[in-house]
């Protein structure tokens, strides 16, 4: 290793400060309006579901307007599908026919996704799905060991094109892993990942990589539930506004996920010290409907005035009893109040520190502070309706780093 070669702790930091970004999940699938396994699950063959390239050409799709709707968000990042399953490739890959480049559209949306986050700022992901359901060798290596061959060497050439043609990355966002009829071990075999993440990491010294290649990497990726890992190891939840299987666009999907959940989820993940990020499915068009940006800019909205309880969050070590969760960050305790209590009073239990004041960030309320027996905490003198509806922000200086009694 060189001297420039970051470490884990360098490489990560901005993610840790980061705690939210945007997966955008779309592609040819998102014209069919069935979701991102479209092709699998309704068995569609192969040549049949490559003619949904022809029709492949979004006239609007702007890539500056999904960048600025991220900030809007106060998203610090995004992960882009540059490749899902079926093989459908938005950059330009000189190893594959099948590009948003040599179809329709005659568009690098890649080039276009990266461009615009640079411009505004944001940290750029990658999400890349190992597995192509075109190829017959993925579903039965021994009956078609040249395809099952030739899926891998595509794996290798495409990500050495993404780390290589578009500048400096920040995720390398793997899926689609898993192999039918091989388990363990043997995935990161398969793929040859190692081999594979020793050339992204030569190419892309500062990039952080998931654990979907069979390896562990830098980031662990719970799906659909906010499940901490344990100190010191980064992670991050990815989850739909909608259903499960609605990564891609789905034309009726009735069951969004209120803001509420989603700043629940949030925080929930940052009190974890683990980031969220939130998926949209854009249309076929390229536009994002705007059940999915109306929540996402009524997040924005909370953020602009909690988000230093979420930004660049720690675990605090005691937590708020019934109301809701605690993040901290140096010497600041965060009472995130979810379930405001009819009395206007809340009870926090187990603060060891001196407290030197208790803000509400939404309103900018002091809270009288007291003291009980058994460790208790009392804040006072609060509205008897909740300042925010989705979730409370109360800030506690302390006298030192938070600590538990
Ligand atoms: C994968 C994809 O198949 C899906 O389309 C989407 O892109 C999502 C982000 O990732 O889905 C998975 C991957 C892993 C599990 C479940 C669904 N898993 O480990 O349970």
């Amino acid at each position: 290793m060189s001297a420039q070669t970051p470490t884990y702790e360098e490489r990560i930091k901005w993610f840790h400060e980061a705690r939210f970004g945007i997966f955008v999940h779309w592609g040819l699938y998102s014209i069919l309006g069935r979701g991102e396994w479209v092709m699998h699950l309704e068995r569609i063959p192969v040549d049949e579901y490559a003619r949904l390239a022809r029709r492949f050409n979004p006239k609007k799709f702007d890539a500056d307007a999904w960048a600025s709707l991220a900030k809007e968000a106060g998203a610090k990042y995004m992960v882009f599908t540059t490749r899902h399953h079926d093989g459908f490739c938005l950059f330009d890959s000189k190893v594959s026919d099948f590009t948003s480049v040599k179809s329709a559209a005659k568009r690098d949306f890649v080039a276009e996704y990266v461009q615009a986050l640079r411009k505004a700022g944001l940290k750029i992901g990658f999400y890349y799905s190992l597995l192509d359901w075109r190829f017959p060798g993925y579903f039965d290596q021994k009956a078609h060991p040249e395809s099952a061959k030739a899926l891998v060497e595509q794996a290798h050439a495409q990500v050495k094109e993404l780390m290589t043609n578009y500048g400096k990355i920040d995720i390398l966002w793997y899926d689609g892993g898993w192999v039918p009829g091989i388990q363990g071990e043997e995935v990161a075999d398969f793929w040859r990942s190692r081999e594979l993440n020793a050339m992204v990491r030569e190419l892309q010294p500062h990039i952080l990589i998931n654990n979907r290649s069979g390896v562990p990497e830098d980031l662990d990726t719970p799906e659909q539930h906010v499940t901490a890992s344990a100190p010191g190891r980064g992670w991050e939840t990815c989850m739909t506004i909608g259903d499960q299987w609605g990564w891609g666009y789905i034309h009726n999907n009735p069951n969004f996920k209120t803001v509420c959940q989603l700043i629940q989820y949030l925080v929930t993940a940052a009190a974890g010290e683990g980031n969220y990020l939130l998926n949209v499915g854009p249309k076929p068009d390229g536009t994002i409907r705007k059940e999915e940006v109306e929540r996402l800019k009524a997040i924005g909205r909370w953020l602009s005035v909690n988000g230093e309880s979420i930004y660049g969050s720690e675990r605090c070590p005691f937590g708020a009893g019934i109301v809701g969760l605690t993040t901290a960050k140096g010497n600041n305790a965060y009472i995130h109040v979810f379930r405001w209590p009819k009395q206007g009073e809340i009870t926090i239990p187990g603060i060891k520190n001196k407290i030197e004041s208790a803000t509400v960030l939404a309103t900018g309320q002091q809270a009288r502070i007291e003291t009980g027996s058994n460790c208790r905490t009392f804040l006072k003198g609060l509205p008897k309706r909740p300042p925010d509806p989705y979730d409370t922000v109360i800030k506690l200086v302390l006298d030192g780093k938070p600590e538990a009694c």
